[in-house]
């Protein structure tokens, strides 16, 4: 029977080209931004076939240019579970826990994305969502109003809600009704410049934190930045410079490196936008926020656990030898301080594998000079470590990259504050909380390592089957 339903990586694909088309009506140097990253991987790619080649090999290539993520802060558990419920519908699960809350930002957060391979090269598109930490305002009353505020909103049109439960009964959407969908799911991410709290409460919500009053003082999630991927985030950040987008001072993660790993980031400092407060006489008193900006990233290896327990460890020494949070008076001496804690992180895809360091593809070469000396059993199940090894040195297995589709928290940390101008807090008290976020969400995060570990896993076993059958 022909399959009536649209497939969810469709709608996924044409919600975030909608969103990108939003996001540069409403922040135009996100535009100028997106032309910059461009021109910069077209250079790449033409300068370096070494990544081009490596990009076709994973089917990358095709998703390069529609490549991005967004972000969102949530208020409460319902907002949540219907998230989670309508990025359902385009695909995309949450994804790992991130928790803010030692990095001094009142959150805890999940990703939504794809989960696998072909989806997501069929369309990367991701969603960093942060739900607000109300338990952590100390100011009881405060916390009250706060409560309040958001239990009067709905951040949903009546329109989504019942497509998301259309797409529930029926297990999908057809033409017409993605397309309303599309529609629809946009207006929660919109941004509005009417804010439903008055203008004094919006104070007393900034004084405590920036992120409170960014979520509590508005009638949604406003989309607060979206992040083109680029080959070469070093030549963006200073195109950006030469450009007048305004870069943050430090680009977060790893030092640049020859094999990259995990994520690099960097982002255009929040723009201060005019604000409207309703008042008590039903008009409204002006003012600002700032909260929305424009992201870059550039995306390496993912690491096992084994690699990135070493990444942790030597991000936090580089950090604790500089001994204040890195800033741009002290960015020369902090790229010094990171470039010699990650020379013991070797740099190169060969030992990243063999170490246990990294995710890899196995690919069987279509060469059959290089098979001659496998036998034609060759089992994912029961072959060793080391025999695997041997087939990539005698050129019948090869490597690839996993490519790193998740956050860092102490990245995220850097780029929420950069854009909050609020460094009063250092950190919060209080523990990760992942069984409260999961049941705010209503279903489990998944395990990303488990993710990467099953497609390392899943390539092993078809690049065998491929020799076999070579033999
Ligand atoms: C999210 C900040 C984190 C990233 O790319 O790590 C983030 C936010 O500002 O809401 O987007
Ligand atoms: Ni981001």
């Amino acid at each position: 029977m022909k399959n009536i339903f649209i497939s969810s990586d469709d709608i996924r694909h044409d919600f975030s080209m909608a969103m990108s088309e939003m996001y540069q009506k409403e922040v135009p140097l996100y535009g100028d931004l997106i032309d910059l990253v461009k021109a910069v991987n077209t250079e790449v790619l033409s300068k370096q076939p070494e990544v081009r080649e490596q990009l076709e090999h994973t089917g990358e290539i095709d998703r390069l240019n529609m490549e991005r993520h967004g972000a969102i802060r949530l208020g409460t558990e319902d907002e949540l579970s219907m998230m989670r419920r309508l990025f359902a519908v385009m695909g995309m699960h949450p994804v790992g826990y991130y928790d803010l809350a030692p990095a001094g930002v009142p959150v805890h957060s999940t990703a939504f994305r794809a989960i696998d391979s072909q989806s997501l090269n069929n369309s990367p598109f991701r969603v960093f969502t942060s739900l607000l930490r109300l338990d952590l305002i100390t100011d009881e009353t405060l916390k009250q109003q706060a409560a309040d505020a958001l239990a009067k909103r709905n951040i949903f049109t009546d329109n989504v809600v019942s497509l998301i439960e259309l797409c529930e009964e029926q297990g999908g959407l057809r033409a017409d009704e993605a397309k309303r969908f599309v529609q629809e799911a946009l207006e929660t991410f919109r941004w509005h410049d009417k804010t439903p709290v008055s203008k004094a409460l919006y104070q007393k919500l900034l004084a405590q934190h920036g992120l409170i009053a960014d979520v509590v003082g508005f009638k949604g999630p406003h989309i607060n930045h979206l992040t083109p991927r680029t080959l070469d985030i070093d030549a963006v950040q200073a195109g950006m410079q030469a450009k007048g987008i305004p870069p943050k001072a430090i680009i977060e993660g790893p030092p640049k490196r020859d094999c990259p790993i995990l994520l690099r980031q960097t982002s255009f400092k929040a723009l201060e936008e005019a604000v409207s407060f309703e008042n008590q006489e039903g008009g409204y008193d002006t003012g600002h926020h700032t909260a929305r900006f424009g992201e870059i990233e550039q995306r390496g290896v993912a690491l096992t656990p084994k690699g990135r327990v070493l990444y942790d460890q030597l991000l936090s020494q580089a950090r604790s030898q500089l001994g204040v949070m890195p800033n741009a008076d002290n960015a020369a001496e902090y790229y010094q301080l990171l470039e010699e804690s990650f020379a013991a992180f070797p740099d190169n895809y060969q030992t990243l594998h063999d170490e246990g360091l990294a995710y890899f593809y196995y690919q069987a070469v279509n060469d059959t000079s290089n098979t001659s000396s496998t036998d034609s059993n060759l089992d994912a199940d029961s072959i060793s470590n080391k025999e695997v090894i041997e087939l990539i040195e005698q050129g019948a297995i090869r490597l690839e990259p996993i490519v790193y589709e998740d956050f860092l928290p102490v990245s995220a940390a850097g780029i929420f504050q950069s854009n909050l101008h609020d460094e009063k807090q250092s950190s919060y008290e209080g523990h990760s909380n992942q069984q409260e976020f999961e049941r705010g969400l209503g279903a489990s995060v998944h395990n990303e390592l488990e993710l990467y570990q099953t497609m390392q896993a899943q390539s092993l076993e078809e690049c065998l089957m491929k020799l076999n059958s070579h033999v």
